[in-house]
């Protein structure tokens, strides 16, 4: 394991590598103890490298056996070796020279899974972003492109199959039940798409004819008798290719595209070129086994790591500052395909859902970093929500700002102007500033500046008049390291709804630039005149949700209701109905923090009823709707003094509330949405057991009886309402016997299929209360739980420290207590995944002075360990600062 060197990485410390590597050549004896690596690299010097600059190779953890130089062993007094460099000093004279370098390395005791591990007996790789240097020494930096020869040789019986990048160019025998194959990729690559598998794998096999009219053989790469659960992943492929055809023009480019199903790996999935290499978990579904939430994430995933071929791959990174640049644009694609394929407005909701409840509390905390930062001591820690999920928003506000057909004029330059380059976020906008002629400098501050802005709006209405003013401010907080804060340009798409629920229109408006029911926001205050509104209308604002800031707008709650139920733009509706729902539990919460009891207008438990009832929207808006905001949303919205208890009190009381002003008729559309016919995942199906599942929700909190949801459980016909009746019997009902009984069967049931016993760990490490932190102990010694597992270690710990708020926050301590004991030992096996988990205390300055204190010493317990791997410090450090 590498040790902390504490050094900062900076931005302007960029220089272009000294020297390039044209032509990589490797082959792999594989091993599982002892591989032998014999990589043969052109290296050639840049035009401005003096001939006695020392070559600089990147290494971690390798043992070094020989080094050539055009043939010639060079000798230990001509090269230095630290852990972490091969510095060779005495180089050629020549433009060109050939290094020769060999390496050993065992696969089998790499537990960070970075580099070539073992997984379930497979050889796989994991090279992002510096595990490349885990396997030989080289310029392990995006910036250096190579064009790739992989020979692998392995046992025939331990690895009929060994796959690499590219095409296959070569394969045959060797003595002693050996075997080897040659692989080919023409495209130059940065090191951190290399991959390698090998292994005793079933495969499933399709085709794709390009739009060029190119044929692609599809394989994925499965455990032997899983083939089948991957039909879904290949189908949500073929799609992604054909969309991302008749989307963005780009075309696949290789003979063939590979999937790999790995069980240990870091995580979700990974976009090495022609070779993907993914979770097992987002590619392996099917009906008896995952639920409607595994099939939208396996689409969407599939999706991004196809995606990634042109923005990442033929298009890759400068540096890895430029993370965004690959990342928050393949997002965005993602998000795109997956709302094409199902409900735009259901997908907007649930991103947006995801953005507030991930990336929200990292930029509002300890945490906070720019979306393309200026400095890092551990990249490993930057693939974060705001990298991802904010760098997506950015370039959905250049599709706003632009328009659909400048956008797409702008993309389409952007990949003529770079394919084949290491390119920049500067290279980026600047595509989209030639083709619209815009000035996009105050808007590139999405990218530099940390923060999530705020924005204030009040209204006022003058009837006499026929006058609108909207008075429009702009703040930002201070995020770590950047205390004053630039003015942003914030895209706010807007309506004036009248009262039948259409927009206004009208006469002039002045204050603000305004297209197309675009407010552009670029000074701190903005006093807006609207004239021709003689009637005061309700200001929908920030449709979409255009721009990802907060909103402060002083409205009365019977305008949000009204919006709630009228508004033209269905994002708009969804948000006025949470905003209302996360007012209600915060009022509760007070009450019952004094003492009181909880009370709740009765006019929201008639708009839940309306709205669940309102056959004129989809379900799965209807379900998303009924989708009260989790603890954690509302804990975020009250900001300080937070304390864990009230807000689930007040949380379920509300819950109950709605259920039981709604009884009657929310069992009767919940026999109703029942299923009929064979099982389908597709959205509009998913949407309905999404809605019938709220629904059993709400039945069982205010019913106060787990029948129906044993039932359920014991009727289901498909994961989906499986697990959604056992989360609602261990949340509704803890004590029942019907629980313990539930619980007991779908062990029993799915006990040797590791994928569903982690929906069964996350079940119960997710089910609130302070007992919880018993059970959660008691399963990290289940005999299925292991500290080797990263999809086993979220599934228990990271649910339980993200998810369960008042399991984790126990008053006592005692949830930090086990939850940094696990950080650490998961940390000794591997660093990536224990600096994960500890991102979960972030947010530790906003709980209730004692729950801070005691959340603090566990953060200083973590940085007090010897040894520190540099992720986990990092991460410690940051969030104490
Ligand atoms: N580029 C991948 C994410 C990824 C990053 C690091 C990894 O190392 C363990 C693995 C995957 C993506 O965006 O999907
Ligand atoms: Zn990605």
């Amino acid at each position: 394991m590498r040790t902390d060197t504490g050094q900062v990485f900076k931005l302007e410390d960029y220089r272009p590598s000294n020297f390039l590597i044209p032509k990589t050549k490797l082959s792999f004896r594989l091993d599982p103890d002892r591989t032998t690596v014999v990589s043969e690299l052109t290296v050639e010097r840049n035009a401005e490298t003096s001939d006695g600059t020392p070559l600089v190779l990147d290494g971690d953890g390798l043992t070094l056996v020989e080094l050539e130089i055009d043939g010639e062993k060079v000798g230990p007094n001509a090269y230095d070796l630290t852990p972490e460099k091969l510095t060779v000093h005495a180089l050629p004279k020549r433009k060109s020279f050939r290094l020769k370098v060999t390496t050993e390395i065992s696969p089998s005791t790499n537990t960070a899974l970075m580099g070539l591990y073992r997984s379930n007996g497979v050889y796989c790789t994991q090279c992002e972003a510096e595990g490349f240097r885990r396997i030989t020494y080289f310029l392990d930096r995006p910036d250096v492109l190579s064009v790739y020869t992989v020979r692998i040789e392995a046992d025939r019986k331990d690895a009929p199959l060994l796959l690499s990048n590219g095409n296959p160019s070569d394969a045959g025998e060797l003595d002693g039940g050996r075997h080897y194959a040659v692989w080919e990729d023409p495209f130059p690559k940065p090191s951190y798409l290399f991959a390698l598998v090998a292994g005793d794998l079933g495969v499933l096999e399709d085709r794709f004819t390009t739009m060029s009219g190119r044929e692609v053989a599809l394989g994925i790469y499965v455990e032997h008798g899983k083939e089948p659960r991957a039909t879904y992943a290949m189908d949500a492929l073929k799609r992604s290719m054909k969309w991302d055809e008749e989307v963005f023009g780009r075309e696949y480019d290789l003979d063939v595209f590979n999937i790999v199903a790995v069980s240990d790996f870091n995580m979700g999935a990974m976009e090495n070129k022609g070779l993907n290499v993914f979770n097992d978990k987002y590619v392996l579904a099917d009906e008896e086994t995952a639920t409607d939430a595994d099939f939208a994430n396996i689409e969407a995933i599939i999706a991004h790591e196809y995606f990634h071929n042109w923005t990442g791959n033929r298009i890759t990174c400068r540096d890895w500052f430029q993370l965004c640049l690959k990342e928050g644009l393949t997002v965005y694609r993602d998000h795109e395909f997956s709302a094409d394929q199902r409900s735009r407005a259901v997908k907007r909701i649930a991103e947006v859902r995801t953005l507030k409840a991930h990336q929200f509390p990292e930029d509002q905390g300890p945490l906070a970093h720019p979306v393309r930062p200026r400095r890092y001591r551990e990249i490993n820690n930057f693939y974060t929500a705001t990298v991802y999920e904010k760098g997506s928003e950015i370039v959905r506000m250049i599709r706003t700002v632009l328009g659909r057909e400048k956008f797409r004029e702008g993309m389409d330059l952007y990949f003529e102007r770079h394919d084949g380059d290491a390119a920049t976020i500067e290279d980026f906008l600047r595509v989209f500033e030639d083709v619209s002629q815009k000035d996009l400098s105050q808007f590139a501050l999405w990218y530099h500046q940390a923060g999530t802005p705020n924005v204030t709006v009040k209204a006022s209405h003058d009837a006499q008049r026929a006058e609108l003013v909207l008075d429009v401010e702009q703040s930002s907080p201070p995020t770590p390291g950047e205390s004053r804060k630039r003015l942003m340009h914030i895209p706010l798409a807007f309506g004036l709804v009248g009262p039948s629920g259409e927009d206004f229109t009208w006469d002039t408006a002045e204050g603000a630039s305004i297209e197309n029911s675009i407010l552009h926001i670029r000074k701190r205050k903005h006093s807006i005149r609207f004239t021709g509104i003689s009637e005061r209308p309700r200001v929908s604002l920030n449709r979409g949700f255009s721009a990802p800031v907060t909103l402060s707008v002083e409205e009365k709650p019977e305008d949000r209701a009204f919006l709630a139920r009228h508004d033209s733009d269905l994002f708009s509706r969804w948000q006025a109905l949470n905003t209302l729902m996360t007012e209600a539990i915060i009022e509760a919460s007070k009450l019952i923090r004094g003492g009181k009891e909880p009370q709740f207008p009765d006019d929201l438990l008639v708009l839940c009823g309306d709205i669940a009832a309102d056959v004129s929207l989809e379900e799965a808006y209807r379900a998303l709707a009924l989708t009260f905001p989790a603890e954690a949303d509302v804990a975020r919205e009250i900001g300080s003094n937070i304390d864990p208890d009230a807000i689930l009190a007040a949380r379920d009381a509300l819950v109950a509330a709605v259920g039981s002003a709604n009884g009657a008729s929310f069992a009767t559309l919940y026999e109703k949405l029942a299923a009929e016919g064979p099982f389908s995942p597709d959205a509009q199906s998913a949407g309905r057991r999404a809605l019938r599942n709220a629904l059993l929700d709400y039945l069982s909190a205010s019913s106060g009886n787990p029948g129906r949801a044993a039932a359920q459980f014991e009727q289901a016909t498909n994961m989906t309402d499986r697990s959604a009746a056992l989360t609602t019997l261990a949340v509704r009902h803890p004590a029942a016997p019907e629980t313990a009984a539930a619980l007991a069967r779908f062990e029993e049931r799915y006990g040797s299929d590791p994928l569903v016993l982690d929906k069964w760990f996350q079940i119960q490490a997710a089910a609130p209360g302070r007992h919880s932190l018993e059970t959660v102990r008691s399963l990290s010694e289940h005999r299925a739980f292991s500290l080797a597992n990263p999809n086993r270690i979220r599934s228990l710990i990271g649910t339980f420290s993200s998810a369960n708020q008042t399991g984790f926050h126990r008053p006592d301590g005692e949830g930090y207590r086990f939850f940094t004991e696990m950080v650490l030992a998961v940390e000794r096996r591997n660093p990536q995944v224990a600096a994960r988990l500890a991102t979960a205390l972030r947010s530790w300055r906003s709980l209730e002075p004692g729950r801070r204190a005691l959340a603090r010493e566990a953060l200083l317990r973590i940085s007090s360990a010897e040894n520190l791997s540099p992720d986990l410090r990092d991460i410690v450090e940051r969030t104490l600062a």
